[in-house]
């Protein structure tokens, strides 16, 4: 048994667990020594509860995803367990600052935006409504990529998070499975040309009040013959370590693309990988409790996090046929009662295919599973020619689609364009399987642990039921009349904005203005999310500020911060010209009190714990119909930031929720979109309807943000006045007037201050906990265990 006064557990930990001496102890070893006192507290909780869904027999949901960007675990896991006093208290008592420690963590950046901090929310969720679950993914060595700028140029560099020891982390070496790549196939079995292990790696996720710990299983790979000694002693020493190095090459990295199918031979043996290790697990678990495979859908959720472990459902039909001998059709009933499908883009270059020469190859016998159960819902469905085959390739949308019992999109806008564009024809077929659950975040994380300012005005207001119930925020709405309340939400804003304005003048060496409009841009760089819309506004406002460098200008600070996939040209090209537009601007004395812009390098999951609870705006400005839900948008609104964007993926509920007067909405329609995209040389039009939008074009066209390189910008140019598919200039004049909206309302300390307070009243409903509370009731019929007194 660990101590029980927390002070002590920590310092057993630091010289039993670290061999330090208080004395010499550095903030890491005091990170790691608190940690590991966390950690205890939170094994307690994670045995009570997997002892617990035993006893039950409680139906467990499975949520595979190929990304979890958790980020830092640390202040999650004090906090959670109402530890955080005593913990501040304990390092204070040794002369040591709580933030140091907790921030010396390295995040864990293990996906690349959304997607990815969309399952770790889940998992917190999951843990905080007593929900027996287990996240299911890659233990990846190499995170995304570190990304620093060069010149004002992108530079990748790998991402290293463990070269440091992990303190969460239990190493399961009996967690083994073997697994098969290549080789040939029969009708009834398969005989592989090459396996690998997986082993598996368990973080323990806690929730609110730690009243319930689910597992986070992470796959590694693992070589079955590590060392060859003949090739050893024969001297070749890399030859006789090449099988490890191959084996571990498939947990080595994530692929750096977000919303971007990749169809590499590495990233299908990826998603083979942990999802075949994920089913043989679930299956393992189940049977050590069941005898009648039949039970499965009554016991076992699984869901698939886009398409990526799609290979799951064939796995299991293999496991149940192949290897177990049921009935193929069967088989088949038993996986679609097991499996979900969650969709997260409509963009048609990230959904996932596979060439079906390669996918044969490498999975020889699914391919033959995934014919057979094309073939039979083909027959089934004579009328309509719907196949996840075709053109030689296998589709993973369809598969899954056809594999699952339930499909849904992440908002309500992007659950309705999925039933009439990608899914229409297998909606039609299944018109009761696609359902809508908007997504949601972790109001633990994204409001009560990096806003402490504002948590505990919120608590002192309607007191602490709101962290684990968040729509009871509303009961704040009629203290945002009360002039006095209100100063102090402004005052927490204004607090926290000169903290940020600190940390970019010691990390960046910018000087920032708290007083300024704060209007901040951070998601990956994408030419859909149009960073470049943003950048072109603010070289017009600019050339518009040294015209009438006198005129009433609300000054403001342009924040972005985002990471571009390697191989995307166009968007890094769009970092580098808003870096260099920064670098003209900034310089510019006449300007200078009104207008900054800086590109905040290597953004991540700490990074926005810092950034959001100091935004006055959140850019949530995708061309309609391309952003199914967006997540950022909703921790923005939650944190006091109102919203500057389109009528797109959750941003319309968003508005609905914190009302139209509380959102500054511009832009084209997704119907809208559509018909305009329709108009010849639209761009060039829209171009010639609006001289500031010329002028600022032709800025860049002229090189005045490249002086050494005039012509370094034609490719943004030309495509912004050419085909500009993300109708960057047909919205720009709308999103100028939006964003001249709300310069005048930022004039207005009070108005402004209401706006932003209507929006953390009114966002509630953004919670994570909502959303997996509608997926545990619609989509996987899972309960909480939670004790209900407790
Ligand atoms: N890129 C969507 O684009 C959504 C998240 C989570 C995304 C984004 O709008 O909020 O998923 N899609 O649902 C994919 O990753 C495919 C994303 O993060």
């Amino acid at each position: 048994m660990p101590p029980k006064d927390f002070r002590d557990a920590i310092v057993t930990h630091l010289t039993y667990s670290l061999g330090k001496d208080p004395d010499h102890a550095t903030v890491f070893d005091w990170r790691m020594a608190l940690s590991f006192a966390v950690r205890d507290r939170i094994v307690d909780a994670w045995m009570a509860s997997t002892r617990r869904t035993y006893a039950k027999d409680a139906k467990r949901v499975y949520y595979l995803s190929m990304e979890f960007l958790i980020g830092r675990l640390l202040e999650d896991g004090v906090i959670n367990l109402g530890l955080e006093d005593e913990a501040r208290r304990a390092l204070e008592g040794f002369g040591l600052n709580f933030t140091d420690v907790v921030t010396d963590e390295p995040d864990a950046a293990l996906g690349n935006g959304g997607l990815g901090r969309l399952a770790a929310c889940f998992m917190e969720s999951l843990s905080s409504l007593g929900c027996p679950a287990f996240g299911y993914g890659i233990r990846y060595e190499h995170g995304l990529f570190r990304q620093s700028f060069e010149n004002g140029r992108q530079m990748e560099a790998p991402e290293t998070w463990l070269q440091q020891p992990h303190p969460w982390e239990f190493e399961r070496p009996e967690a083994r499975f073997l697994l098969g790549f290549g080789g040939t196939a029969t009708a009834t079995g398969w005989t592989p040309a090459e396996t690998v292990y997986a082993e598996a790696y368990d973080t323990p996720i806690v929730g609110w009040q730690g009243r319930w710990a689910n597992t986070l299983r992470l796959w590694s790979g693992r070589a079955v013959d590590p060392f060859n000694l003949e090739k050893f002693n024969a001297g070749e020493f890399t030859a006789a370590t090449e099988g490890e190095a191959l084996a571990r090459t498939i947990s080595r990295v994530l692929y750096p693309e977000d919303s971007t199918e990749i169809g590499k031979a590495l990233r299908i043996k990826q998603e083979y990988f942990f999802s075949a290790a994920s089913v043989h697990d679930i299956l393992r678990r189940f049977e050590a409790e069941h005898a009648d495979l039949g039970l499965l859908p009554s016991k076992v959720a699984i869901q698939l996090n886009d398409t990526h472990p799609a290979i799951a459902g064939p796995e299991l039909i293999r496991l149940l046929h192949d290897a177990r001998g049921m009935d193929f059709d069967e088989a088949v009933r038993i996986a679609q009662g097991c499996l979900n499908y969650t969709n997260h883009t409509l963009l048609p270059e990230a959904l996932e295919s596979w060439d079906e020469t390669l996918f044969g190859e490498l999975l020889p016998r699914h391919l033959q599973i995934i014919d057979r159960v094309d073939a039979a819902h083909a027959k089934a469905h004579p009328k309509r020619k719907v196949s996840a085959r075709g053109d030689g390739r296998v589709k993973m949308g369809e598969l899954s689609f056809i594999l699952a019992n339930r499909v849904n999109g992440v908002s309500a806008l992007h659950t309705g364009l999925m039933k009439t564009t990608v899914f229409k024809d297998l909606n039609s077929l299944h018109p009761e399987k696609i359902i809508n659950e908007t997504n949601g975040v972790t109001p633990r994380r994204w409001l009560h642990n990096c806003n402490p300012g504002l948590s505990a005005l919120i608590t002192d207001t309607i007191g602490d039921g709101w962290i684990g119930d968040l729509e009871q925020l509303e009961i704040l709405v009629p203290h945002v009349d009360d002039a006095g309340w209100l100063e102090r939400y402004a005052a927490v804003k204004t607090a926290n904005k000169a903290a940020l304005s600190d940390w970019v003048m010691d990390a960046h060496g910018l000087k920032l203005d708290p007083q300024a409009m704060f209007d901040v841009q951070i998601k990956r760089i994408h030419e859909y999310k149009r960073q470049h819309l943003n950048i072109l506004e603010t070289i017009a406002l600019w050339q518009e500020m040294k015209d009438t460098p006198n005129a009433d200008w609300t000054p403001r600070v342009k924040l972005f911060a985002g990471k571009a996939a390697p191989g995307y040209f166009f968007a890094k090209e769009i970092i580098h010209l808003i870096n260099d537009a920064a670098a003209v601007i900034n310089a510019d004395k006449t300007t200078n009190d009104k207008l900054k812009v800086a590109f905040l390098p290597n953004y991540n999951v700490s990074m926005a714990e810092r950034l959001i609870p100091a935004s006055d705006l959140s850019e949530q400005i995708s061309t309609a119909g391309k952003e199914a839900s967006g997540t950022g948008n909703m921790k923005f609104a939650l944190n006091g930031a109102p919203t500057v964007g389109t009528l797109d993926g959750a941003n319309v509920e968003i508005r609905e929720r914190v009302g139209a007067e509380n959102f500054f909405l511009f832009g084209m329609t997704a119907d809208e979109v559509e018909a305009r995209r329709a108009i010849k040389n639209h761009a060039a039009k829209a171009v010639a309807a609006d001289p500031r939008l010329k002028r600022a074009i032709d800025a860049v066209a002229k090189g005045v943000f490249s002086p050494g390189e005039k012509a370094r910008y034609k490719g943004i140019v030309d495509n912004l006045t050419g085909p500009d598919y993300f109708l960057v200039t047909s919205d720009f004049t709308d999103y100028w007037r939006a964003q001249r909206d709300a310069d005048a309302v930022f004039t207005d300390t009070a108005a402004w201050s209401k706006m932003a307070a209507m929006n953390t009243a009114l966002s509630g409903w953004f919670s994570s906990d909502r959303t997996i509370r509608g997926y545990m009731a619609d989509i996987w019929g899972a309960e909480s265990l939670l004790e209900k007194d407790a």
